[in-house]
């Protein structure tokens, strides 16, 4: 099997390189802040986009040939997790995330589905062992059958909730066997449409009902890595339930589900719910709930998830520079949840998206080391809180303040004149100044 046979192996070559087979940024064994960069950026190919997605969207259909044989569904899995390693293999990227639908076909029933994920999880666990790859996450696709029309977790109908925990049960068991340490809950429909029909309460009480029994189960079936909630506002519900990081922290603590719970933030999810991809980051690094990244970057012109790879490096700087704060992933990584265009459509393309977004961040790490590395931002950032160290301040802090003595140091004030620049444009230039 030698599906992407034209396509050379990736390397190195530095940025006056102008092979298009090469990477200009990404230097895998260079150090960076102690790490080597492959270590630091822990790549994952996303198994749907990539191996999958044929460049459909709703005028138009598959672009992309995504074939891999015609002899049966069984053997297009089969040769398709050929084709998948080959193509980590040639990239250099040592891990992958997948939806249960993505590796294996779904059945006419759920044990046939269950069966025919434990043949191709045999194959990839030995292509695994052959390669030295492994999985960063694993998923279940509850959102793409019918069935889930109202949503799976958050369904009004028992059965389909149900259908969903067994389905879930066997995609988290196929995550451990395939060595995962971490596993992923995206809310494809778990949200509404109109509050006409809707009991959103009950909804979200099961919905925590089903992650609390998915992580009792993963426990108990020796699963020690961290679950993920990946937010998202709306598409393809109106209103998703995980509509931002802040809208899952308020969820996994009414529910008792921290510490467990992770999650996962993708770029363009967040320019979706109104933030930007670092505020997202941020509010995860805050709360202590950083977990993993899926790497990709919408269009400002258009309102839904376009999933472009990403290539702004001021987004992937500021990202990184997260990353780093946060201190780097544990059982996360980077995946990209990224397609090529519609009309970027031959294996080449596959490639060049692969090497523009692995490029993208390589730099971006680079960029957010010097930021940190130079020192004016975070020396800027602890003067200007600096009153909070000592005196009132410290006691604000430190929660001993009270109100009354508040307003005793307040009369002891007359006016207060001390407000100082934010120094906004000044912050901005230093960081142009340092990435160009
Ligand atoms: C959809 C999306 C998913 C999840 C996994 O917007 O991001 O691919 O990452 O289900
Ligand atoms: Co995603």
């Amino acid at each position: 099997m030698n599906f992407f046979k034209e396509i050379p192996e990736i390397h190195y070559e530095g940025p006056e390189s102008d092979n298009p087979f090469s990477f200009r940024y990404y230097d895998a064994n260079a150090k960076i802040l102690g790490k080597t960069q492959r270590e630091y950026l822990k790549f994952a190919m996303s198994y749907w986009h990539t191996m999958c997605a044929g460049g459909t969207d709703m005028f138009g259909e598959a672009s992309i040939e995504k074939t891999y044989s015609r002899e049966g569904a069984m053997q297009n899995a089969k040769n398709k997790a050929y084709a998948a390693f080959e193509f980590m293999n040639k990239l250099g990227i040592d891990y992958y995330c997948f939806h249960d639908r993505d590796i294996a076909p779904e059945g006419d029933t759920l044990q046939e589905s269950n069966r025919n994920l434990d043949e191709i999880s045999d194959l990839l666990l030995s292509l695994q062992k052959e390669y030295g790859k492994k999985v960063l996450w694993g998923t279940a696709n509850c959102f793409y059958n019918k069935r889930y029309m109202h949503g799976a977790g958050t369904a009004p109908n028992a059965d389909v909730f149900a259908f969903a925990a067994a389905q879930i049960k066997k995609a988290l068991e196929i995550t451990v066997k395939l060595g995962g340490n971490a596993y992923v809950f995206w809310g494809g429909r778990e949200g509404y449409e109109t509050l006409l029909n809707t009991n959103t309460a009950l909804e979200l009480d099961n919905m925590a009902k089903l992650l609390t029994m998915v992580r009792d189960y993963g426990r108990k079936i020796g699963f020690k890595g961290d679950f993920y909630i990946e937010p998202k506002p709306k598409e393809p519900t109106k209103h998703q339930y995980d509509f931002d990081a802040s809208t899952v922290l308020a969820f996994l603590r009414k529910y008792n589900l921290l510490g467990d719970f992770k999650l996962n933030i993708e770029a363009n999810h967040a320019t979706l719910a109104g933030h930007t991809f670092q505020h997202e980051l941020r509010v995860c690094a805050d709360n202590g709930v950083f977990g993993s990244i899926d790497a990709n970057r919408g269009d400002t012109l258009l309102g839904w998830d376009t999933d472009q790879f990403p290539t702004d490096i001021y987004d992937t700087t500021m990202c990184m520079y997260e990353v780093i704060k946060a201190g780097g992933f544990t059982n996360g990584g980077l995946n990209f949840d990224a397609k090529s265009r519609r009309g970027s459509n031959t294996k080449e393309d596959l490639f060049f998206s692969y090497i523009a977004g692995m490029d993208a961040f390589a730099l971006g790490l680079r960029c957010a080391e010097k930021i940190i590395n130079d020192g004016r931002i975070d020396s800027f950032v602890a003067k200007r809180y600096e009153s909070y160290e000592s005196g009132i301040g410290k006691k604000i802090k430190d929660g001993t303040a009270t109100l009354e003595e508040l307003e005793k140091y307040a009369f002891s004030l007359g006016d207060v004149t001390t407000n100082t620049s934010g120094r906004q444009e000044y912050l901005e230039s230093i960081v142009n100044s340092l990435l160009f």
